[in-house]
């Protein structure tokens, strides 16, 4: 069953590849996409996603000249993953689905609680703090990008222990982003 539903979403992936990049220049642009700092935890109960269900963070860097766009993603720890939106409805913040988001030539797209995140739908195991997740990012013109993201405890806000998602200008490893009461 595993198998068959991996297989229809990798064809739906290739598809969605297909319609949206015609243009051979996949290649070239492959390289001008940076991802950093990706990370993912179990959803919160509360906000309508929580259950077997995560979300997965990352800061997405287009270095190139050409504007791209994160078209798709998937998981081998999820059944389905879909890009989400947080907004702000009234005084209640509400996540919906995007079908892209977009990235300017040079833009930083931080990826964050609160914010822009990959939902990770009927997890086929627990997330585990400490275990990596392996994520398929599927861009317009650079095309599939493979990672893996350490899993954190379902109130982290950052990876690594961090409070926040870094930047693409922020380095990871030192102390100074960290807070200390
Ligand atoms: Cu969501």
């Amino acid at each position: 069953m595993r198998t068959i539903a991996l297989a229809l979403s990798l064809a739906a992936l290739a598809a969605l590849v297909v319609t949206r990049s015609p243009a051979p220049a996949a290649a070239q642009a492959a390289s001008a996409i940076r991802l950093e700092n990706p990370w993912a935890r179990r959803a919160p109960a509360q906000g309508g996603h929580g259950g077997a269900n995560g979300a997965a963070y990352v800061t997405i860097r287009n270095d190139g000249v050409e504007g791209d766009a994160l078209v798709a993603a998937a998981s081998d720890a999820a059944a389905r993953v879909e890009l989400h939106e947080t907004v702000k409805d009234g005084d209640v913040m509400k996540m919906r689905r995007v079908e892209a988001i977009d990235l300017k030539p040079g833009e930083s797209r931080v990826f964050k609680p609160g914010g822009e995140h990959m939902m990770m739908f009927d997890l086929k195991q627990p997330l585990k703090e400490g275990d990596l997740v392996k994520l398929t990012l599927v861009f317009e013109k650079a095309g599939p990008i493979e990672i893996e993201g350490t899993v954190e405890p379902i109130a982290a806000t950052g990876p690594h222990g961090m409070d926040h998602q870094p930047t693409s200008d922020e380095k990871m490893g030192g102390h100074e982003h960290m807070q200390h009461d």
